[in-house]
């Protein structure tokens, strides 16, 4: 068994700009200070896969930027295009939301984002690797065709799955996606396309406004292909445990998914300043676990897992490092900060969490 893992230092050098999550203003009362998005929290989550010695038992995969082409089997001419152009400009340029800001040469960054999504999933699809984990930046999931926005500039995920179908012969795609915010980039990429199932669990009302409900199916022959699992904040691993029982291996059973890109975000752990779920590196450990089972039995079932958000620079660590351990099977360090977290409680299902994971597993019957 072995497992594929990716960094590139200069995703550690991604620059999202002064201001916490807006331009800093004395107007409106915010100081300068680090962008909550800034690139250290993914440095710091590879760096203690370094230190910890997990990264010996990991197969590493070599990134390299996605061509033009590559990026256009999911983005507009136009998108690129700007961000090219943009990202020329000494002072860099905005994804597309005015929230987004990037720094000088981001198109490269970002390019090399999507293009290492592609690299280990031809590497786990060519058999070179049983599966893979590519940490990159910056994050890709609200990336629609046309724009950017929430510190997204490309879909890696999207890219990632169009270029299997297209070159290594992979006809059904699955992009799980828990990340705590909505995965809308997948599911308008996505929407008409049966051959590709979108499952986001994501925090409802959360990023983008309006976006991620239980009602958006897909559309056209794509219904059913798209499904959405809104949690109300106060989520822990009782739930999340929950719904990977009842939702995420159904699901993917159902599906029988030749290839799972699961979008990766640890934004839903319990000390994230974006969100309010209490997930641990046991939660998403055991999410990893439900997911590899569940592909490898589906027939072709392979397994990649790409990036996304997750913004305490010290609990994000160390759920990549549980995450990434649970991939590779291999154990090397315990979570420090695990009893600290599990000592507050938030990890029983509650009744309402129930009802609302529920809703959503009795869409699951439709799938096939
Ligand atoms: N802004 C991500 O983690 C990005 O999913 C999350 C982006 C959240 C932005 C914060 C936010 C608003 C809310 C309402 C209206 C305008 C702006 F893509 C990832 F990086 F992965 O809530
Ligand atoms: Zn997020």
């Amino acid at each position: 068994m072995s497992t594929g893992y990716l960094w590139h230092e200069v995703f550690g050098w991604h620059d999202t700009g002064s201001g916490p999550l807006f331009p800093a203003d004395p107007a409106i009362g915010i100081a300068p200070m680090p962008h909550l998005a800034n690139s250290d929290t993914k440095r710091r989550m590879h760096e203690l896969v370094a230190v910890s010695g997990l990264l010996d038992h990991l197969t590493r995969i070599e990134g390299r930027p996605a061509t033009r082409e590559e990026l256009l089997r999911v983005h507009t001419p136009e998108h690129v295009d700007r961000i090219v152009a943009e990202s020329a400009s000494a002072r860099g340029g905005d994804a597309g939301d005015g929230f987004s800001a990037f720094g000088r040469g981001a198109y490269e960054v970002a390019a090399l984002g999507a293009g290492s999504a592609i690299a280990m999933t031809e590497a786990v699809v060519s058999g070179r690797v049983d599966d893979g984990y590519a940490l990159v930046n910056p994050a890709g999931h609200h990336a629609v065709a046309g724009t950017g926005m929430g510190f997204c500039i490309f879909n890696n995920v999207a890219v990632a799955a169009r270029h299997a179908q297209a070159e290594l012969g992979v006809e059904r795609v699955a992009i799980v996606d828990w990340d705590v915010h909505h995965g809308n980039g997948a599911q308008a990429i996505f929407a008409a396309d049966p051959s590709v199932l979108t499952l986001s669990v994501h925090q409802a009302n959360c990023f983008p406004p309006d976006s991620g409900h239980l009602h958006q199916r897909g559309e056209g022959a794509g219904h059913g292909y798209n499904l959405n699992v809104p949690l109300p904040p106060g989520c822990g691993d009782g739930a999340y445990g929950y719904l990977a029982e009842t939702v995420l291996a159904p699901a993917l059973a159902a599906f029988e998914p030749d290839l799972v890109i699961v979008a990766s975000g640890f934004d839903a752990g319990a000390m994230d300043p974006l969100a309010r779920q209490m997930v641990t590196s046991t939660g998403f450990a055991h999410l990893v676990d439900t997911v590899r089972d569940a592909a490898a039995s589906s027939p072709q079932g392979r397994l990649v897992m790409v990036q996304e958000g997750g913004y305490s620079p010290l609990y994000v660590p160390f759920c990549g490092l549980a995450t990434i351990s649970a991939l590779a099977g291999v154990h090397v360090l315990d979570d420090p900060v695990l009893p600290i977290v599990a000592a507050q409680g938030g990890a029983d299902l509650l009744p309402h969490q129930r009802e609302a994971v529920d809703a959503a597993a009795a869409l699951v019957a439709d799938l096939r």
